[in-house]
């Protein structure tokens, strides 16, 4: 127990006598907390997970421990990252109703959030290494990428308020960092946490010497850090959605901050690029199939984006950004305005794409899709492909007139041999 603040990690031992008296929880899980089943189950690389049924129904219970789980103890991160995943989630409910998980209950002091329990819904990337389909994905990701977008910018809210946002999540400090650092600037130098699948060296040598691909993940980092368009989740991957076969739900974004319009869908598009390139050792029956739905995915989710994007445009463009009275109002069209937003939304989402695909195979912190291949014989030559794509994709972030060239170069690295 942390002395001055009263925190202390739960336990399945401990965790229905320190709850079992939070109304908010007994009355969602049952009044007898002793006869409460309690399940950790976090297999992420930060918090504790509880899953806890009892007579009355099934809760999770997310906590934050004081340090990074995947590392231990020696590396200390603040509690306050469940303060702001919090708040993150109270803002995705609004501005994308039906995306996220609902809240039950917050104790900041505890670092934990009780919300709701998402059945039979399953991690993502679990789904897409299995080889399910996920029916309506596309649009449910495109929907949710371009209502957090937009409603979270100026293009949408009042300054005062923007800008209080902005200050508040400000306070996240130490989790950014580690975006900071893992994605953007260890992948391109041999830095203490990084690892990777033997085999590689020669690639990676050739990314690490290519001084004009590290001067544009810094560019993209600069935007990152001091760009705060709008409010992002910032760990926006697979293992963040949870899906049935028909329905999904995006969780976890402990990573919030404000930054650029185009972060969340670049990071997705960059797990579902990993994912494809990865598939050839998960399945041998459906091959071609399941990749060419993964990359209709990644198209159909751009082409949401594009769509819901331009209707929020046209009818709640209420901020003081690229205001009706300076377009409408003179008779102008907007529609170019609204063009020239969108190609530096995805001159963004393709470069920081890029550097994804490069840190997931590079620093600490990698993609189960990739990892689960035991045989780094069979593992190394789909790294490399999907490593030389990244670069591709960084050095010609602006050039994609749409994600369906994105995805036909997905193909052509596919069956490209760089070891
Ligand atoms: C030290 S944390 C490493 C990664 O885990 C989180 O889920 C984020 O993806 C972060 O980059
Ligand atoms: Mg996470």
């Amino acid at each position: 127990m942390n002395e001055s603040t009263g925190y202390e990690a739960l336990t399945v031992e401990t965790l229905p006598a320190r709850l079992g008296k939070v109304a908010e929880i007994t009355a969602r899980v049952g009044a007898d907390s002793s006869a409460w089943q309690v399940k950790e189950v976090g297999d992420g690389n930060l918090n504790l997970v509880f899953i806890v049924s009892g007579a009355a129904g099934t809760l999770i219970i997310k906590q934050a421990l004081p340090y990074v789980r995947l590392v231990g103890d020696s590396w200390p991160l603040p509690l306050y990252r469940a303060f702001y995943e919090y708040h993150a989630l109270t803002r995705q409910a609004t501005r994308a109703p039906g995306s996220v998980p609902s809240i039950v209950f917050f104790n900041e002091a505890q670092a934990l959030i009780a919300m709701e329990f998402l059945e039979p819904h399953v991690i993502l990337r679990r789904k897409l290494i299995f080889g399910e389909r996920v029916e309506g994905l596309a649009k449910f990701l495109g929907v949710f990428c371009a209502q957090t977008a937009f409603r979270g910018s100026e293009l949408s809210m009042q300054s005062a308020e923007k800008k209080a946002d902005v200050a508040l999540f400000a306070g996240n400090v130490e989790i950014p960092a580690i975006t900071e650092a893992l994605v953007f600037t260890d992948p391109y130098f041999d830095a203490e946490r990084n690892n990777h699948t033997p085999g590689l060296d020669g690639v990676i040598a050739k990314l690490r010497s290519d001084v004009a691909l590290k001067v544009k993940a810094q560019q993209m980092l600069q935007r990152f850090a001091s760009n705060t368009e709008t409010m992002v989740h910032g760990d926006l991957h697979s293992g963040s959605i949870m899906s049935t076969a028909t329905e999904s739900r995006v969780i976890d974004p402990e990573f919030v901050q404000y930054g650029p319009l185009g972060f969340d869908i670049g990071m997705l598009c960059a797990n579902f690029l990993m994912a494809y390139f990865s598939q050839p050792v998960h399945r041998a029956d459906d091959l071609d199939d399941y990749q060419s739905w993964i990359l209709g995915v990644i198209d159909e989710t751009c082409e949401t984006f594009v769509s819901e994007f331009r209707r929020l445009w046209s009818d709640e463009r209420t901020g003081m950004l690229y205001p009706a009275t300076l377009f409408e109002d003179q008779g102008h069209d907007s529609s170019a305005a609204c063009d020239a937003v969108l190609v530096g939304i995805w001159s963004d989402a393709w470069a920081i794409c890029g550097i994804e695909m490069h840190r997931r195979c590079l620093s600490l912190a990698h993609n189960a899709d990739f990892e689960d291949i035991e045989d780094v014989t069979l593992r190394a030559p789909l790294e490399a492909r999907n490593l030389m794509m990244g670069a591709e994709l960084i050095h010609r972030a602006s050039e994609f007139k749409s994600a369906v060239d994105v995805c036909e170069l997905a193909r052509t690295y596919n069956s490209k041999d760089f070891l």
